[in-house]
């Protein structure tokens, strides 16, 4: 073999045996279980696009869009099935195929803490195993859920009332006497101006992005639990990429966890805007108050203890309630 011969050889295992950050950029396809703009997409597209601009020529997403893309109730499945490689969805759409997800609901610290003390890890090998997910990232848990109705109640008693529900409200709904009915958010609009339901499950925010305010009378208060929209990687993709690319995810993922610390003017600003769009608070007062949220932390553990007894009172004991 002539010199020139030897030495693109030479520059052949160079390149063969470089390190991955040499490969080319990969693209990503991804969903949300909320619909384009709304108040749990917003995020999860300011974190697409950090990703776009911080990952050029490393990694990217291409963000195929909400519901009308994936049904929420699949995009778990999807993400399992590589249907897409990244969704942004919530553990309550997710729990046919994760029981244990039931509980995310109940795991209120700020993430800062549960990266710190082991919670990310066991919920992501639970992914892992379970969901063949890599759990990138939880947004949201500074947030609550509420009951809101358009049946004036005078104490904490459901009985005769329809509520729309996910896995979320179930247990309490039911707990309180009311009849729970399972919907997407998509048809939570139609069930409520169609008399279907007489009130519906939702966080504290977000109930103007589909015009729910024009068929809401009453929110019920305290809010309970804390929101829970996760970042999955499907985990073959993640195994699949370089140190540089999951890199640009994480940091990303990080910051994103971060703008829950928004939450907090977010809350504030949502409440004012209900009760300016008429929405009255119904409270029963503190102590009625207690006996709500002690109830629907009981029953949402006790659920979830009954479906998965080993996992469950792992969890519990993470989340320290
Ligand atoms: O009410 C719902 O559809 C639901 O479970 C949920 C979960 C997280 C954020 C918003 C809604």
């Amino acid at each position: 073999m002539h010199k020139t011969g030897l030495a693109s050889l030479a520059v052949l295992a160079a390149v063969l045996s470089a390190p991955r950050v040499a490969a080319a950029e990969v693209t990503l396809r991804a969903v949300s279980a909320f619909a384009e703009g709304t108040q749990f997409s917003k995020n999860f597209e300011r974190f697409v696009d950090k990703v776009n601009r911080d990952g050029k020529g490393v990694v990217q997403i291409n963000y195929i869009g909400g519901p009308r893309a994936v049904p929420p109730f699949e995009v778990g499945n999807a993400v399992r099935t590589r249907v897409v490689d990244m969704a942004n969805v919530t553990g309550a759409f997710y729990s046919n195929l994760m029981p244990e997800s039931d509980a995310f609901k109940l795991l209120g610290k700020p993430m800062s803490e549960q990266r710190r003390n082991g919670t990310w890890d066991y919920l992501n090998q639970l992914h892992n195993h379970k969901l063949n997910a890599w759990y990138l990232a939880r947004q949201f848990h500074n947030v609550p859920f509420h009951i809101y109705l358009n049946k004036k109640i005078d104490r904490l008693d459901f009985a005769g009332l329809k509520v729309r529900v996910t896995p979320v409200y179930r247990d309490i709904v039911q707990a309180l006497g009311g009849t729970p009915i399972n919907t997407a958010p998509g048809e939570v609009y139609t069930a409520l101006e169609r008399g279907v339901v007489d009130g519906y499950g939702w966080p504290v925010s977000g109930i103007f992005d589909l015009g729910w305010d024009k068929v809401t009378k009453y929110r019920l208060d305290p809010g309970f639990y804390s929101v829970e929209v996760n970042v999955l990687v499907n985990l073959d993709v993640w195994k699949g990429l370089t140190e540089p690319q999951r890199k640009v995810l994480v940091d990303a993922a990080l910051w994103l966890e971060a703008l829950d610390a928004e939450s907090v003017a977010t809350i504030t600003s949502e409440r004012e805007r209900q009760a300016k769009a008429g929405i009255q608070a119904l409270d029963f007062g503190p102590e009625e108050s207690k006996k709500f949220l002690d109830r629907a932390n009981d029953v949402a553990w006790d659920t979830v203890i009954k479906r998965a007894p080993e996992i469950g009172a792992k969890l519990r004991e993470l989340a320290g309630n």
